[in-house]
């Protein structure tokens, strides 16, 4: 095949250096172009090429297979190069690919998933847990949390119930996981997961979990993972679906860094509806303090003193819905 599609190259610039001729034109550069082309013809014929590791040939050079490499396909790639496990893991080849041994307390893929003891079972009383995220140069770590999150918050009856859905940080619970990044320094407890949560550039993050002597719930889950562009944090803030209804039974949090020197005002705009009832707030969103808002009425500007990081949380029940709300903010120096 490879002879073949030579000789018909070959016929076809004969008939172009004929052509040349007829119109009186420059012979030379034709019959270089000639010679040009049965040269690399001779370079890029697969005849005698054998590929490696299931590659095959193609004009001349051997197409590789994932994970293979060199001229004829025959390096076999490192998958333990660079070390894809976490935390120093420990990376061996296998058939498949790679295992990461990992570091106590860690576990995953890649060493990149942590949690609470026994999770997502109850976690022991009286736990202390500290884990190091170590960071990357340019890199920014990225944590994310499972869906099942129960950690003791301070709404729990003496008998150890349910713990709420709404549980604030910083404030309000008896056991927490703690996040501690550049900037960001947070306690999170209650019955849902925190949003995601990028740390800066290059940071690293220092993850404590702490429990006191009574009561223990399923504990939290997380994986990270080193991601080459921030998360750029929303703003405005908007509830699902603005300004049309809102779902039910949604739990959202965002967590907006204080600056040192700068307050964070909120304000609220356009259309603002949650669902009140008998009750009080039956829907809300709570900004920063422990106040939850709803009803008609647009709450007026919030302002977090200077540092301060600020969560808002938004709560829906399982029945009835409402507009939502449309928050912006901005630091202010001060
Ligand atoms: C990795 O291997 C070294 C040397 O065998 C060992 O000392 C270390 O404990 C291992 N690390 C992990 C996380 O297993
Ligand atoms: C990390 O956790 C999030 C949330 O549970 C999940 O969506 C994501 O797939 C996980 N990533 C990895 C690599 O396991
Ligand atoms: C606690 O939650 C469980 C499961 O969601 C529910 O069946 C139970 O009634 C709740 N208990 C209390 C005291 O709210
Ligand atoms: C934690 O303590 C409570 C009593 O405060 C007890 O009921 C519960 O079983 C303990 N949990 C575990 C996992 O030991
Ligand atoms: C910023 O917060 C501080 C402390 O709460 C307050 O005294 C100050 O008035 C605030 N500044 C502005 C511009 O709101
Ligand atoms: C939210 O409010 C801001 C400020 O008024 C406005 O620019 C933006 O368009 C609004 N977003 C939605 C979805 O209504
Ligand atoms: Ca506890
Ligand atoms: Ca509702």
């Amino acid at each position: 095949m490879g002879e073949l599609l030579r000789w018909m190259v070959v016929l076809l610039s004969i008939t172009s250096i004929a052509l040349a001729s007829l119109h009186g034109e420059e012979e030379e550069q034709d019959i270089l172009a000639v010679i040009d082309i049965s040269l690399s013809l001779s370079f890029s014929s697969c005849d005698d090429i054998n590929c490696d590791n299931g590659g095959s040939c193609f004009k001349g050079n051997c197409v590789c297979p994932d994970k293979t490499t060199g001229m004829y396909c025959e390096v076999l790639e490192n998958p333990c190069e660079p070390n894809p496990c976490y935390a120093n893991g420990n990376c061996s080849e296998t058939e498949e690919g790679y295992i990461c041994e990992c570091p106590r307390d860690f576990f995953g893929t890649n060493c990149d998933v942590i949690q609470s003891p026994n999770y997502p079972d109850n976690y022991a009383n009286n736990t202390v847990m500290t884990w190091v995220l170590s960071g990357i140069p340019d890199k920014y770590i990225l944590l994310q949390f499972e869906d099942v999150f129960e950690i003791e918050d301070t709404s729990v009856s003496n008998s150890c119930g349910n713990v709420s859905y709404n549980s604030v940080s910083n404030n309000g619970c008896y056991d927490y996981i703690k996040i501690i990044t550049g900037d960001i320094n947070v306690k999170y407890c209650g019955g849902a997961p925190p949003s995601p949560i990028t740390a800066q550039e290059g940071s690293d993050v220092l993850i404590v979990f702490r429990a006191d002597s009574f009561c223990s719930y399923r504990g939290f889950k997380l994986n990270y993972t080193h991601i080459d562009q921030p998360i750029p944090p929303v703003n405005p803030i908007i509830s699902p679906s603005y300004p049309n209804m809102y779902p039910d039974d949604t739990y959202l949090t965002w967590l907006v860094l204080g600056r040192r020197g700068f307050n964070i005002s909120f304000t609220f705009n356009g259309v603002f509806g949650l669902e009140i009832g008998e009750y009080g707030c039956y829907d809300y969103v709570m900004v920063y303090t422990n106040d939850k808002y709803c009803g008609n009425v647009k709450p007026q500007p919030i302002v977090v003193p200077t540092g301060e990081d600020a969560m808002v949380i938004f709560n829906t029940d399982d029945s009835e819905g409402s507009q939502g709300f449309n928050l912006t903010y901005e630091y202010q120096e001060n």
